[in-house]
């Protein structure tokens, strides 16, 4: 009888969180408050403690129009600093509360609070917020709705019925913060994670995990918005859900063409707003499945698939347990695939403020490369456990990024020596055979620095990152806070200056803010530096960001008021 009564409770939290997720209403609020606390989740077969904010995993869902301010009253109740990031809001002049460990706060430590502010502007769609210090973003996460502005004419589309968020993720059956430190001790790679989640759950095809698989139960004829972003730490994904398309109509938060397609290429940090039209056979029951694109040779991932349920109201299955049917997924090697996918993505410049920049003042180069240190004297080689007893980095144009103690901003705004250097080079130092296949070893190692790349405001800037084939070529997804930038072309190969500029696409590129860099290739992107402030740009896989694949833009004030920095709020964390 009890086990009856929990299992009717069960379902009947089920339905409701159903509910919760398909009702269309635009609740949006000014004011949030997240506790940042600890809570018990169990997912394949064991029960652990995992970060949450407000107990909630994936995280509370944020809601707001197109341009408006918000304030989140951040409280850490846990164990460990934090940090909290609103992934893609530019924050105009306010990179204050944007949140990157380091570069712009100091963290939120054990028992203090801080008030954030986030300014919208020009993003609409989908985006997430996530921690950003250490690995706790593995479960401090969640989604941002941007509906278009009040009075405004709407989604240049019919208005979809429904909307639901498809949050990927990774989890790991031990506790993130031992996954975490021992990762960073061994000088090695992480453990994979055990599992792919679509909205916190692995899904059927892992073992204990039947009862809790996400199910979307859909009406015949309905368009379901699904916006869908990837929260996962190391895994560029391939997404797709059986006999259905997906019709992508905005990638980050910026409209794009629409584009129909039986699957979706989406790495960790970006988003994409899909139309699903319940259109099929209501008898039948559908699989969305999600698993890893992964191309490194000889670099070990997780490999599992993740899936959720799609079923029709009013059906006439008697059958609870009938299989749904398997959508098909690119094997995870196959970057012919996900190009195709990623090359199809057109931005919608009629729906778009701001044009692609065609004069331009500052051209970068950035290499983007794993390296290897080798092991230091009197290290154990328990502690060296990259190939040959390294230890695993990773760098831009050769500086691997050693994060700072004292927040990058405030040493900016208050003038404070020695945090960070300037004069990250705008050319690798040194040019090589980026992409070839076999290198020299020594080239491996890279050097240690706090170097950043101080911009004049307004400048039109036009930014290559070329991935290299050091130690292991693989994609690599390069985010930019505090911007939205125009992605101009791809290649595969080196770079070339005189030939590949006359492939750009300037009539109507996407609108991003991370953008996957092929293996052994290159992505050219540009945007305007007209948000003065302190902006992280690093890749999206946290090894890859633990490593020191990352840098920092310092856009200097304009000359109007409303071109310069603002002074900080009064609560900002202390160091
Ligand atoms: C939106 O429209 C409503 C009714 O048409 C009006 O009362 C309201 O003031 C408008 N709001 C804005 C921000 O224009
Ligand atoms: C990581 O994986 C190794 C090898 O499977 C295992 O011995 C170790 O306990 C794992 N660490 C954590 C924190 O799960
Ligand atoms: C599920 O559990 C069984 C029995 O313990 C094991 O053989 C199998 O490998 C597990 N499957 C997965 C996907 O973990
Ligand atoms: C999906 O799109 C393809 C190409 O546009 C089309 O041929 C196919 O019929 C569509 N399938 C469904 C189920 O709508
Ligand atoms: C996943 O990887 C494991 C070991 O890394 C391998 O044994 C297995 O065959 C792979 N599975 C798939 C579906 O590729
Ligand atoms: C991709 O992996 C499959 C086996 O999983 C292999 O047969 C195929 O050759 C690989 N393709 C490439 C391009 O490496
Ligand atoms: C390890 O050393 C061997 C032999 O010198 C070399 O071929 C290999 O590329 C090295 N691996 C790494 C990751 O440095
Ligand atoms: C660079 O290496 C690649 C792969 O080995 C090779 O195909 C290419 O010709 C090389 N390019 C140059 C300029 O040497
Ligand atoms: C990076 O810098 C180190 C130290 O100066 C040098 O030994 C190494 O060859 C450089 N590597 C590249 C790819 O520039
Ligand atoms: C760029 O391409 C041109 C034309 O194919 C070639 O002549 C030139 O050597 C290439 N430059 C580099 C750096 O590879
Ligand atoms: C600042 O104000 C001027 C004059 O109103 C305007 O032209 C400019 O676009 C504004 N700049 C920004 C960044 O809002
Ligand atoms: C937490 O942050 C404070 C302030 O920056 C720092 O002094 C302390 O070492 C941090 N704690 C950990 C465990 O990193
Ligand atoms: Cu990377």
């Amino acid at each position: 009888m009890k086990m009856l009564l929990l299992g009717t409770k069960k379902m009947f939290l089920q339905i409701l969180w159903c509910f919760s997720l398909i009702s269309l209403s635009s609740q949006t609020r000014s004011h949030y408050n997240f506790v940042v606390r600890e809570a018990r989740y169990t997912r394949l077969c064991s029960t652990k403690s995992i970060l949450t904010v407000n107990g909630r995993f994936p995280g509370p869902a944020i809601k707001v129009y197109k341009g408006d301010t918000i304030y989140v009253n951040v409280h850490n109740r846990g164990k460990n600093n934090i940090t909290i990031h609103w992934h893609g809001v530019k924050q105009p002049r306010n990179p204050w509360t944007d949140g990157p460990e380091y570069i712009t706060q100091c963290p939120i430590q054990p028992g203090r609070s801080f008030r954030q502010k986030i300014v919208f502007s020009t993003e609409e769609g989908t985006l997430w917020w996530h921690a950003h210090s250490d690995w706790s973003r593995a479960t401090v996460h969640g989604p941002i709705y941007i509906y278009p502005k009040k009075n405004s004419s709407g989604y240049p589309f019919p208005k979809p019925h429904y909307e639901v968020p498809i949050i990927l993720g990774e989890w790991w059956k031990s506790d993130l913060n031992k996954v975490f430190t021992q990762f960073i001790k061994s000088g090695g790679a992480p453990n994979n994670s055990d599992a792919v989640t679509i909205n916190g759950q692995p899904g059927d095809l892992y073992n204990c995990s039947k009862s809790g698989t996400f199910k979307l139960n859909v009406e015949h004829g309905k368009t379901y918005h699904l916006r869908i972003i990837n929260a996962a730490m190391n895994l560029i994904l391939f997404f797709s859900v059986s006999k259905h398309n997906l019709t992508l109509f905005a990638h980050d938060a910026m409209y794009t063409k629409e584009l129909t397609t039986s699957y979706i290429c989406i790495a960790p940090g970006q988003t994409m707003d899909v139309l699903l039209h319940a259109n099929q056979n209501p008898n039948n029951k559908y699989y969305m499945a999600a698993r890893a694109y992964s191309t490194g040779v000889g670099v070990p991932f997780d490999n599992s698939t993740t899936t959720a349920i799609i079923q029709y109201n009013n059906n006439n299955n008697n059958n609870e347990n009938s299989t749904p049917s398997f959508p098909f997924l690119p094997s995870p090697n196959d970057t012919k695939s996900a190009f195709a996918f990623i090359r199809r993505i057109r931005g919608y410049p009629e729906e778009n403020p701001f044009t692609c920049p065609l004069n331009i003042k500052t051209h970068i180069l950035t290499t983007i490369s794993v390296n290897t240190f080798p092991c230091p004297r009197g290290r154990s080689p328990s502690s060296c456990q990259a190939p040959n007893s390294t230890i695993f980095a990773a760098s831009m144009n050769n500086i691997s990024f050693v994060t700072p103690r004292t927040d990058i901003l405030e040493a900016y705004y208050y003038h404070i020596n020695g945090v960070y250097r300037k004069g990250f080079p705008s050319f690798p130092p040194y040019v090589f055979n980026f992409t070839g296949d076999y290198l020299p070893l020594e080239l491996n190692i890279p050097k240690r620095g706090t170097k950043v790349k101080v911009l004049k405001y307004g400048s039109t800037v036009e930014l290559v990152f070329q991935g290299t084939n050091l130690v292991a070529g693989i994609d690599h997804p390069m985010h930019i806070h505090g911007f939205s930038f125009h992605v101009i072309g791809y290649g595969f190969g080196n770079f070339n200056k005189s030939v590949d500029p006359k492939n750009y696409n300037l009539v109507d590129p996407p609108l991003q803010n991370t953008v996957i860099v092929p293996i052994k290739g290159w992505a050219a992107i540009r945007f305007r530096a007209t948000n003065p402030g302190v902006w992280l740009m690093h890749c999206h896989l946290d090894r890859h960001l633990s490593w020191g694949m990352e840098t920092v833009f310092i856009v200097k004030n304009g000359k109007a008021s409303n071109e310069t920095l603002p002074p900080p709020p009064p609560d900002m964390p202390p160091c």
